[in-house]
């Protein structure tokens, strides 16, 4: 009974909400079969911690290791659908005047549920680059056109250096662009929705904290705690493909009601 309250009472401010900044990790693909980051990864793959292989140290030292791991993903990630987490996300951009999803996920998965303004904070799996910018930051590399293409990792046609994924690794900075984008939703948001992240990956994790230090009522979609539970007005403790849909539900009712 509890859920179903504090789902009428998200459902409310949101109905209300005229500027709206959401962050999403890895947790509203899960239910699309991505793992998240911090699942156990099957087979080849379970030995390692992407954590270790998500770095620019781990590419120098074994460029076809981590290459092969962002293909074996690539691969993961080319035969799934969004959610209907993701739909119910993508829904709220046609009825809140002002929606910014910021994601960590590098997955096209909002994009692909019709979500418009997305703040791609970590990059996108299906992108890659020179390792020397060569042409410029970023020299993008359509790997699809490279006669080495199935070489792990291809090298760049400009200056035959490796070619590798177009993602922030850890110890990397992110776009400022994206980040002063990401900043000010979350600053200027009177609600700010957290769906699918553990929270301990920075300078993400300091968004809800922006938001709910300048007034914004905050909301959590996770079957667990996190560190960002501390700041919520209300925990959603569930599925976000089961939840979310609940919270669009509500969010039209209290619409209704009020017309
Ligand atoms: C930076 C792209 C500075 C790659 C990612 C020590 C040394 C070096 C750096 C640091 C350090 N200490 C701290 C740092 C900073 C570091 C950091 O935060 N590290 C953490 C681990 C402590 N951050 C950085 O390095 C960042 N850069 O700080 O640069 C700088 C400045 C100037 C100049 C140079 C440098 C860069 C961070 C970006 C790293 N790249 N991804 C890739 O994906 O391969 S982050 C990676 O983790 C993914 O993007 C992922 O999204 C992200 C966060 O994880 P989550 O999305 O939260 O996923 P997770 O699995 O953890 O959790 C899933 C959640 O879903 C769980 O809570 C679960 O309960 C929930 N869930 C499960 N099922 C469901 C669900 N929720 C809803 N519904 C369900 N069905």
């Amino acid at each position: 009974m509890a859920l179903d309250d504090d789902i009428r009472q998200a459902a409310g401010w949101l109905a209300g909400c005229k500027r709206l900044a959401i962050l999403t990790g890895a947790g509203v693909s899960k239910e699309s079969g991505i793992p998240t980051f911090r699942d156990a990864l099957d087979g080849l793959w379970a030995r390692y911690d992407p954590t270790q292989l998500a770095t620019p140290e781990a590419f120098a030292a074994d460029p076809k290791l981590v290459w092969d791991f962002y293909a074996y993903r690539r691969q993961i990630a080319r035969d799934v659908q969004p959610n209907a987490g993701h739909r119910a996300l993508a829904a709220l951009e046609q009825r809140i005047p002002t929606v910014t999803l910021i994601t960590q996920n590098i997955d096209d998965l909002h994009e692909l549920a019709g979500s418009k303004n997305v703040i791609r904070l970590h990059g996108r799996l299906t992108a890659n680059k020179c390792l020397n910018h060569c042409q410029g930051e970023p020299t993008p590399i359509d790997i699809a056109t490279l006669p080495n293409k199935d070489a792990s990792p291809p090298t760049c046609p400009h200056c035959g250096a490796p070619v590798r994924p177009d993602v922030v690794w850890f110890g990397e900075a992110l776009s400022p662009a994206n980040l002063q984008a990401a900043f000010d939703a979350a600053d200027h948001a009177d609600v700010m929705l957290i769906v699918g992240t553990s929270g301990v990956v920075n300078p993400a994790a300091q968004l809800p904290g922006v938001a709910k230090h300048a007034g914004a009522k905050v909301i959590e979609v996770n079957p667990e705690r996190t560190p960002l539970t501390r700041l919520a007005d209300v925990w959603l403790a569930g599925a976000s493909g089961d939840i979310l849909p609940r919270v669009m539900a509500g969010m039209m009712n209290a619409l209704d009601a009020n017309e």
